[in-house]
């Protein structure tokens, strides 16, 4: 799934308010977070388009991550004008133009002990190159799933739609097992047994032209890209149902694909050696694909208002 690609050697990392040189953007090994998984964090993607840099959707994800740190009761010490101020000069002064960012607020040094009350909210913001998520062969013929036998994690167990760094062994678990079977990436089914999403991407399935994606009670973590794909298909004329989707709804499906911030929208042409549809990119996976990676290179007019300038 993830390249291999390692992360930089250097540039800034804001860090609590201020720029710190990369190689200082340092955590204490006694960190609340660090024991107890006690943080939340965004994904966001910049792109460079012929009209400069735009930041894809930097409201959405900062009103994400604020519900987010709230449902740990978190407090970001910073006003999110504040914060999304700094995400974008993250980008700038690190003269970056495509690239990813990861913002992060979590419980810092203080006491050890799972009450975090009294530990000091550390925010960060980091910002580097990260080409595609899958693979650059992965947007155009597809890549190979497996059912992983890890089953997301359920809403009476924890907040599913936070992005709360804890959450991630779950996915953690799913990839690795996937790896190990020779697949490319996980599906995650839900308690109930229905599809809920990818280890990091949610999952659209294509029958007759028709789009069907889990509907939130899935235990799904509700996707910026699932929701923008959506407004997308709509507006293109087709219909989109979310509902609960079965195993075997996926694996007749005429298309199916992953959306996300870091996996964009990626076909899937394989589940557990079955081949989805004609096993490559389907037709309105491509229309869709297509569309959304228009709208993030400013080539639509009609979704400027989903980019954030970041240097036009
Ligand atoms: N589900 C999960 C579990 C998830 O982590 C992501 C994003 C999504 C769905 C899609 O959400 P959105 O990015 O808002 O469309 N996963 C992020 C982290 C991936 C990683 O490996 O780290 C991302 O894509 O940035």
């Amino acid at each position: 799934m993830v390249d291999k690609e390692g992360l930089p050697e250097e540039g800034k990392i804001w860090y609590n308010g201020v720029f710190v040189d990369w190689k200082e953007a340092k955590v204490h090994v006694l960190a609340h977070g660090l024991h107890y998984g006690s943080g939340v964090f965004e994904g966001i993607r910049c792109y460079a388009t012929d009209k400069g840099s735009f930041i894809f959707r930097l409201n959405e994800h900062v009103d994400r991550m604020y519900r987010s740190a709230e449902l740990y009761k978190l407090e970001i010490p910073y006003p999110k004008a504040e914060f999304k101020t700094a995400i974008k000069e993250t980008v700038r002064i690190n003269g970056l133009d495509a690239c990813y960012i990861r913002p992060i607020a979590f419980y810092g040094y203080h006491h050890l002990g799972v009450n975090p009350e009294g530990c000091p909210v550390d925010c960060a913001i980091a910002a580097w190159r990260w080409g595609t998520y899958l693979g650059e062969e992965a947007l155009e013929n597809g890549i190979r799933c497996t059912f992983s036998s890890w089953r997301r994690i359920d809403p009476t167990t924890l907040p599913v739609t936070a992005k709360a760094t804890g959450h991630y062994l779950n996915s953690l678990l799913a990839v690795l097992d996937a790896k190990e079977r020779g697949f490319d990436e996980a599906i995650l089914l839900d308690t109930n047994g229905h599809v809920a999403e990818g280890p990091g991407e949610n999952i659209f399935a294509v029958k007759n032209a028709t789009l069907y994606t889990p509907a939130a009670e899935s235990s799904i973590l509700p996707g910026i890209t699932r929701d923008s794909v959506i407004e997308l298909a709509q507006d293109i004329g087709y219909e989109v149902i979310e509902q609960p989707i079965t195993k075997e709804e996926l694996l007749t499906a005429d298309e199916a694909f992953f959306t996300g911030t870091a996996a964009e929208v990626s076909p899937i042409r394989e589940i557990d050696n079955a081949t989805i549809g004609e096993g490559k990119r389907g037709e309105v996976t491509g229309v869709i694909q297509k569309k959304f990676f228009d709208v993030v290179n400013a080539k639509e007019a009609g979704y400027m208002g989903w980019l954030e300038p970041v240097r036009v």
